[in-house]
C-alpha cells in the first residue's frame, strides 16, 4: 500500500471521528452559543453524551447576552399539540421543537445531573400582558427515583411563585400516579406534573384559550399570577447552566 493511498483511506476516519466528538460535546444551547450558532432556533443537543435530541435554543434577543443559551424544555403556544399524554411520552418527550413540545424527563434528568442548572418560566396573557418567574436551582432526578423536581430560589419576574410548592415532588401522568393526593391529580386536572396536592401551575394542562368559568384548575394555569380557570395564551419553561 502507498502512503498516499493509506491516508486517502485514513483521513476520512480521523475528520469523521473528529467531527462527531465536537457535536458530542453540545450537552445544552449554551454550548451551542458557545460553539458559536448564537441565533434562536432549533438545535441538535447530546444531554447524554450520546443520543441525539432536537431543542429549541433561545438565545435572547438583541444579541443581549445576559439573556441568551437558554434550553427550552417546555412551551405551549398556540393548543397544537395535545399534552394529556402518557408516561412512556412524557419520559422521551414529544410534540414540535418550533412550536408546543416537552422535551422529556429523561433527557432533563440527563442534563440535570451533568451541570447546575437555573429555570426561568415566561408567561403571557391574552391580554397582552408578560411576567415571568425564575429560579436559581432547577433539577430533576433519575426515573427509578420518580423523575423527582428539585426547585428552589425563586426571583420574581411578576408572576409569582407557583413552583415551591411542587419541589420535592416525583412526576405523575394519568398512567402514573405519584402525586401526595389520594385521588389521580393528572386525571383530575387533565395535565402531568410534578403535582403535590394537586397544583399551583399546570403548565402541561388543557390549552383554554384565556378565562374560562366552567372550569376549574384544568388549564395551562399559573396560579399565583392568573386564577385557577385561567389558561395562559403561551408558557415557556427554559433552563441554562450557572457558573
Ligand atoms: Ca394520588
Amino acid at each position: 500500500m502507498t502512503l498516499r493511498l493509506f491516508l486517502a483511506l485514513l483521513l476520512p476516519l480521523l475528520v469523521g471521528s473528529t467531527s462527531v466528538s465536537q457535536e458530542l460535546l453540545l450537552t445544552d444551547c449554551s454550548d451551542v452559543y458557545t460553539n458559536g450558532d448564537k441565533l434562536s432556533g432549533v438545535n441538535t443537543i447530546y444531554p447524554a453524551g450520546d443520543a441525539p435530541v432536537q431543542v429549541y435554543c433561545d438565545m435572547g434577543c438583541n444579541g443581549d447576552i445576559k439573556d441568551a443559551k437558554w434550553t427550552v424544555i417546555q412551551r405551549r403556544m398556540d393548543g397544537s399539540v395535545n399534552f394529556y399524554r402518557p408516561w412512556e411520552q412524557y419520559k422521551k418527550g414529544f410534540g414540535n421543537k418550533n412550536g408546543e413540545y416537552w422535551l422529556g424527563l429523561e433527557s432533563l434528568y440527563q442534563l440535570t445531573s451533568k451541570r447546575k442548572y437555573e429555570l426561568r418560566v415566561d408567561l403571557e396573557d391574552f391580554e397582552g400582558g408578560k411576567v415571568y418567574a425564575q429560579y436559581s436551582t432547577f433539577s430533576v432526578d433519575s426515573e427509578v427515583n420518580g423523575y423527582k423536581l428539585t426547585v428552589a430560589g425563586f426571583i420574581n419576574g411578576g408572576g409569582g411563585d407557583s413552583l415551591t410548592y411542587h419541589n420535592g415532588q416525583k412526576f405523575s401522568t394519568f398512567d402514573k400516579d405519584q402525586d401526595s393526593w389520594p385521588g389521580n391529580c393528572a386525571k383530575s386536572f387533565l395535565g402531568a406534573f410534578w403535582y403535590n396536592a394537586c397544583h399551583y401551575a399546570n403548565p402541561n394542562g388543557i390549552y383554554l384559550w384565556g378565562r374560562d368559568g366552567t372550569f376549574y384548575a384544568i388549564g395551562d394555569v399559573w396560579s399565583t399570577w392568573k386564577p385557577y380557570d385561567y389558561g395562559l395564551k403561551s408558557i415557556t419553561m427554559k433552563i441554562r447552566p450557572v457558573a
